[in-house]
C-alpha cells in the first residue's frame, strides 16, 4: 500500500509559513525534489507496468509511484506516446481562443499565486461588463476565436448577477465563440455568496451562455498540500462534486493539476486516480492540463521550478495512469514553446492555442510571448513530424493541416 500520510519533499517550507496557508512551520527541513526518497522500483516491476500498458489493463497507484521513479526517462517516453498514440495518432491539437480574466481581486491567498490582489491594492482591476465585451469583441474582429477562457479571483463584492450578465452579453455579441468560464472553486464561490446549491449556480450559468468548465482550482486533493498552499479554497472533495454536477448537466469540463511545489510523487499518483475515478462515473472530463508550478512574485517563490526533465516524467506517468481522459494538453504559456514540444513525446497531444493576452502565468514569471500566431503554432506541431488539428472547445476538429 501506498502511504500518502509520508511526504518525501519539505512540506514545511519557510514559504509557505503563516496564518493564510494553515499549519504553523516546523524548522530545519530544506525543500528537496518531490521525487527523492522514493525507491528505485525493480526492473520486474517495469515490465510488468510495461505489459499492461501495452495490454491495455489499468495501472495501479503503486504502478504510478515507481513510474515517478523510473531510471529511464526515454522509456517512460515512449510508453506514454503508445498510449497517447491509441487516442490521437500523430494529431496535435489546438484552439484560437482569448483569455479573460475579469478581476484579479480575489478573497483567497493562495501561496503560489502572482495575480490576485486585495481590493483597492496597487494593480487591483475588475472590468465593468462592457469592458469585457469589448475587449473580448475586439480580438474576435481581428482574430477568428472560438473561444473564451474565462478565469477570475474570488471577488469579495462582486453579485453573481455581474457574471451571468457578462455571459449573456458575452454570447449575445459573440453567438459563436463557446464560453469555457469559472473554475470549480469559482461555481463553489457563487454558491456562498448567494446561499445558492452548485446545481443552482451552474443552471443558472448554462441559463447565461455558460458552455463548458476551465480545469483550474484543483491543484493538489491532497489535504496536506491544500491546506498549506490554497487553505481558504474549496475541498477537493467540493472540487470533484462541482465537476460531476456540471457531467451531470451536460456540461464537458477540464481537469488540471499543479505541480512542481510541495507535492509528494504519492500525492501526484492520489490526485490523477481521484480525476480517473470520477471519470469512470461521468465521462465528462476531456482534457487533462498539468500546471506547471511557475515561482515568480508569490510566497512559494523560493521553491525551485520543475526541470523540463520533471515535467516529461509527469506528462508520461499521467499519460499512463490516467487511461479515461481522452487528451493531455501541453500549455506552452506556462512551460515555454520547446519544452511544450517535447512533451509531445511524452503523451501530450494538445497545445491549447493561440491564447491572447494571458495574465495569471506572466505574473508569476512565465517568459513566453503573451500569444502566438497561428503559423508559429503550425511551425512547432510540424516540426515535431506531426499534424496540427485545429479544434473547438469540446474536441471537434474543425480543420486539419497536412
Ligand atoms: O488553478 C495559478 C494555476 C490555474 C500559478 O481548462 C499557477 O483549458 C503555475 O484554470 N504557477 C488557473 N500555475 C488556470 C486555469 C487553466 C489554465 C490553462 C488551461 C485551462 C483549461 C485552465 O492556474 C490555477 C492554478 O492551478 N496557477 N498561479 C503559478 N504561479
Amino acid at each position: 500500500m501506498i502511504d500518502l500520510a509520508t511526504p518525501v519533499s519539505s512540506q514545511n517550507h519557510p514559504a509557505l509559513a503563516g496564518s493564510d496557508v494553515g499549519e504553523p512551520e516546523r524548522p530545519g527541513r530544506a525543500f528537496s525534489r518531490p521525487r527523492e526518497g522514493v525507491p528505485l522500483p525493480s526492473d520486474a516491476t517495469l515490465v510488468e507496468i510495461e505489459r499492461k500498458v501495452r495490454a491495455q489493463e489499468r495501472l495501479s497507484a503503486e504502478d504510478g509511484v515507481a513510474l515517478y521513479a523510473a531510471p529511464d526517462l526515454a522509456w517512460l517516453g515512449r510508453l506514454a506516446r503508445f498510449a497517447q498514440q491509441r487516442v490521437s495518432g500523430d494529431r496535435v491539437f489546438f484552439n484560437v481562443n482569448r483569455h479573460l480574466n475579469l478581476t484579479n481581486v480575489c478573497k483567497a491567498k493562495c501561496a503560489f499565486c502572482s495575480f490576485r490582489r486585495d481590493e483597492g491594492e496597487d494593480g487591483a482591476y475588475t472590468m465593468t461588463v462592457a469592458e469585457a465585451v469589448e475587449t473580448a469583441a475586439r480580438t474576435a474582429a481581428a482574430l477568428d476565436i472560438t473561444e473564451l477562457h474565462i478565469v477570475n479571483g474570488l471577488h469579495p463584492s462582486l453579485p453573481f448577477e455581474y457574471y451571468l450578465d457578462t455571459l449573456r452579453q458575452l454570447k449575445a455579441a459573440l453567438p459563436h465563440v463557446q464560453l469555457k468560464a469559472f473554475t470549480a472553486v469559482e461555481i463553489w464561490w457563487f454558491a456562498r455568496i448567494t446561499g445558492r446549491t452548485h446545481e443552482d449556480v451552474l443552471r443558472a450559468l448554462i441559463d447565461a451562455g455558460l458552455d463548458s468548465l476551465p480545469g483550474g482550482g484543483a491543484e493538489i486533493f491532497a489535504p496536506r498540500v491544500r491546506r498549506r498552499i490554497c487553505g481558504y479554497k474549496s475541498t477537493a472533495e467540493d472540487w470533484l462534486e462541482i465537476h460531476r454536477t456540471a457531467h451531470r448537466l451536460g456540461l464537458r469540463t477540464n481537469c488540471t493539476m499543479l505541480y512542481g511545489h510541495i507535492e509528494t510523487p504519492e500525492e501526484r499518483v492520489d490526485h490523477v486516480l481521484r480525476l480517473r475515478a470520477l471519470q469512470d462515473e461521468t465521462g465528462g472530463f476531456q482534457v487533462f492540463i498539468p500546471l506547471r508550478f511557475h515561482n515568480e512574485h508569490n510566497r512559494m517563490a523560493h521553491l525551485p521550478m520543475a526541470t523540463p526533465e520533471e515535467s516529461a516524467r509527469v506528462f508520461a506517468v499521467s499519460r499512463l495512469l490516467l487511461d479515461n481522459v481522452p487528451y493531455l494538453k501541453a500549455y506552452w504559456i506556462m512551460l515555454g514553446l520547446e519544452t511544450a514540444r517535447t512533451l509531445l513525446d511524452f503523451g501530450a497531444d494538445d497545445l491549447d492555442g493561440t491564447v491572447v493576452q494571458e495574465r495569471i502565468y506572466h505574473m508569476a514569471g512565465a517568459d513566453t510571448p503573451h500569444e502566438l500566431g497561428l503559423d508559429d503554432l503550425l511551425g512547432v506541431v510540424r516540426s515535431a513530424g506531426r499534424v496540427p488539428v485545429q479544434r473547438d472547445t469540446v474536441y471537434n476538429a474543425l480543420r486539419v493541416y497536412a
